[in-house]
């Protein structure tokens, strides 16, 4: 990464196609030679010379040719140039930028030729073209942003739903890489502390004594699982849910697909086997991105087409946050609630009994009975045709997949695979820390797991980092970010 901040980059940073406007990024210490070899302002200044985050009308040009004897500092762009686009051009003195870097952009309008010209021109004039997520990549390794913020850039624009958007923005601000850099310092302090012990054992000097580390380390231990309990949840809203609807043929999983969803999605017939395909659609309820999965009836069957469907069906299972297992009243029987619960239990689920308009309520009272104490399941009964039932199961699916509100949070919550996994690290140092402080172990090895610890806490915040690791982050970036 030596001399990667070296160069002055450039991007288009809004999506292609047509639109009002177009934003091309410049950032690097040559910002202002690349800026004013293509940016002649109308106000006649130069914008080397203009107030930095303000925004200036400009005509845009290709640069000079090199070969051309090079005009007074005055004149950079000569008059008779064709100008490619009108645009408001700003620029933002580093560090007061995103970078920390200067950075000029340049609002043009958003066309495929104009921005691609306006890109060219920059680059004819000393930039080179950014790779994806320089920008803020060159933000973290400016010290502008610790590694969890940048990566809640990407959450933020990758944002599903409402929800995930104002974690990502919690991430962004710095909440997260705070608490953790919190707990990072104790364990580089504690560290600090057993090795002076360590290098003085002679003088027989308890720089830490054990208890002292033993509360500190149970005190940590239990703040990092507190986050941990969060990120399944946290993963989620980051995602979205997947709520599979499973079943035998004609339960009506169709029909309460198309109920959840508000829309006539699959077919609906009396005819067994109707669906024989998954069938995908995406609902936000409260902010959270739900797909709902409506699979193909699970039966003994010779039709192959449907067979296939089964098939299918079963691993959309196997990938479903939730699984609701839908049973017909009017048929359920033992042997069917007896093979609900030998499904794998690997995934959470609801027993579902619809059609309840076509029986009596002794016998829904019944059966709700013999389900929950055969499965262990929630259950709900309900009734797609007259709606009973309909809004407590939405509700259950809610806070299956969300137990608790987001205010409700006192800890951060966790959304990212690679921060959980460095989390988990950092719990298992703690746990064989304190193994080794109860049975009187070395301190020697119990310095080794702090300083485990210690380092897959910085994982989170960058603190300790590879370049490996930075490429694989910012190369889910899109170029301009
Ligand atoms: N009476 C009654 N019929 C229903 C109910 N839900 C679905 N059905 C009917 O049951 C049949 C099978 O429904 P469908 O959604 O295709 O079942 P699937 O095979 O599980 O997808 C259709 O004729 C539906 O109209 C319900 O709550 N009450
Ligand atoms: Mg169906």
């Amino acid at each position: 990464m030596d001399g990667v901040l070296e160069d002055t980059i450039c991007a288009i940073a809004t999506p292609a196609g047509e639109g009002g406007i177009g934003i091309i990024r410049i950032s690097g210490p040559g910002t202002l030679s690349v800026a004013e070899k293509i940016v002649r302002l109308r106000s006649g200044l130069l914008l080397s010379t203009v107030s930095s985050h303000t925004l200036h009308l400009a005509d845009i040009l290709p640069p000079e040719l090199p070969s051309l004897c090079d005009p007074p500092a005055t004149q950079l762009i000569r008059p008779d140039r064709d100008v490619i686009d009108e645009a408001l051009v700003v620029l933002m003195k580093g560090p007061r930028s995103f970078t920390a870097e200067d950075v000029v952009e340049i609002h043009c309008h958003a066309g495929h030729v104009v921005l691609r010209l306006v890109c060219e021109a920059c680059l004819t004039a000393g930039a080179r073209l950014a790779e994806p997520g320089e920008f803020t990549k060159r933000a973290f390794l400016n010290g502008r942003l610790d590694l969890s913020q940048a990566e809640a850039v990407l959450d933020t624009i990758r944002a599903k739903s409402e929800a995930g958007l104002k974690i990502a923005q919690r991430h962004l601000r710095g909440d997260l890489g705070r608490q953790v850099e919190r707990l990072r310092t104790r364990f580089v302090r504690l560290l600090a502390q057993v090795e002076a012990g360590i290098d003085f054992a002679e003088e027989d000097i308890a720089f830490v004594g054990r208890e002292e580390l033993r509360s500190a380390l149970d005190e940590t231990g239990h703040e990092i699982r507190t986050m941990l309990e969060t990120s399944q949840r946290g993963v989620r809203l980051r995602e979205g849910a997947r709520v599979v609807i499973s079943g035998r043929p004609n339960v009506g999983k169709s029909s309460l697909l198309n109920t959840l969803l508000g829309a006539d999605r699959a077919i609906v017939t009396d005819i067994p086997g109707t669906t024989r395909d998954v069938i995908e659609e995406s609902v936000v309820w409260d902010g959270l991105l739900i797909t709902l999965v409506d699979t193909a009836g699970l039966r003994d069957t010779v039709d192959i087409v449907e067979q296939a469907g089964i098939k299918r069906a079963h691993s959309a299972m196997e990938q479903g946050d939730l699984v609701l297992h839908v049973l017909d009243a009017t048929e359920l029987n033992e042997l069917d609630l007896s093979q609900t619960c030998s499904l794998p239990a690997r995934h959470m689920s609801l027993v579902v009994i619809n059609k309840s308009d076509l029986v009596d309520t002794d016998r829904i009272t019944h059966l709700f009975r013999l389900a929950e104490e055969g499965t262990g399941c929630k259950v709900l009964v309900i009734s797609v045709r007259t709606g009973v039932g309909i809004d407590e199961l939405r509700e259950s699916i809610r806070t299956y997949l969300l137990p608790a509100s987001l205010e409700s949070t006192g800890s951060m919550m966790i959304t990212n695979v690679r921060h959980r996994q460095a989390l988990e690290r950092a719990e298992t140092s703690i746990q064989e820390a304190l193994a080794s402080v109860r049975n009187g172990v070395e301190p020697e090895f119990v310095a080794i797991d702090l300083r485990g610890a210690s380092d897959a806490l910085g994982e989170v915040t960058g603190a300790i980092t590879s370049d490996e690791v930075l490429n694989q982050i910012f190369s889910e970036f899109c170029i301009g970010k």
